[in-house]
């Protein structure tokens, strides 16, 4: 997959390029990682990338002229059908569904944004889709579009991507994981599971989505609305809500 990133800051993509399964991917070949810097594009003495924003108030606003000559270098060497994507707190949360989804497009060019915003002009004219990461504001967008990318990366063919996604098909598509234990057997008195020291694979598997079925129960209910689950997931969602039920509706009860 191709990706480009237009940044002010582009060293700060380096922070992921060295190791680690997306750092991996890029050395492999499977990712190829191209950096955009507006400031580069610039013709006056100062390199001037921002400007005061028109109506006044606080802070500055990305100029579209730096923008888009990154933008257009961008394309150049980008793929056909690359999608251009400006991370932003106003955009469509970026989670799993679309990590795999867009895994799937030849390229994606991640626009970061620093200041108060980018001039609207630029953005309704060259971007595809806004993604935010989640709700809150940083101070830019290199740090999502990283999360981004590494989140794509999984599930590209041959990453680990293909083992992986099984795991996460299996455990994330609206389940919580299920917690993990390694050696040694007995941590400060607490002992491994039981059900996982039996070597009973079918009990092993029938725990652990017990376990991933509870926690989804316990901190995400938000998860578990709406979805169709097959007769074991059923049994053992109905002994979760039978230990947690009341616990939920008076929570609910209090807040009315
Ligand atoms: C409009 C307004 C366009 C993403 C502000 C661009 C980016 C959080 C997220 C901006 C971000 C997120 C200014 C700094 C957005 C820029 C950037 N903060 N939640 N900050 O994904």
């Amino acid at each position: 997959m191709w990706l480009g990133v237009i940044s002010l800051l582009p060293e700060m993509f380096e922070a992921v390029s060295y190791d680690g399964v997306f750092g991996r991917a890029l050395s492999s070949g499977r990712i190829a990682l191209n950096r955009y810097n507006p400031r580069d594009f610039t013709q006056d003495r100062h390199r001037t990338v921002d400007d005061r924003p028109y109506g006044g108030g606080p802070g500055m606003v990305m100029m579209v002229e730096p923008l888009r000559h990154a933008l257009t270098a961008a394309k150049a060497d980008a793929p056909a059908n690359t999608k251009v994507v400006l991370m932003s707190p106003q955009g469509q949360r970026f989670d799993q569904g679309l990590a795999v989804a867009e895994s799937a497009l030849p390229g994606l060019i991640l626009i970061c944004g620093r200041y108060e915003g980018i001039d609207e002009r630029f953005v309704s004219r060259y971007v595809d889709a806004e993604w935010s990461v989640g709700d809150y504001v940083l101070s830019g967008g290199e740090l999502p579009a990283m999360i981004v990318m590494d989140a794509i990366s999984r599930h590209l063919p041959g990453t680990l991507g293909n083992q992986q996604s099984v795991i996460d098909e299996s455990y994330l598509d609206g389940t919580l994981d299920y917690p993990h234990y390694t050696r040694p057997e007995i941590v400060d008195a607490q002992r491994v599971p039981q059900e996982l020291m039996s070597g009973d694979h079918n009990r092993t598997r029938r725990y652990r989505r017990s376990l991933a079925l509870q926690r989804t129960m316990e901190r995400r209910p938000d998860l578990l609305t709406g979805r169709l689950f097959d007769p074991l997931d059923r049994q053992l969602l109905t002994a979760c809500a039978q230990q947690l039920g009341p616990h939920t509706v008076e929570k609910d009860r209090e807040k009315k």
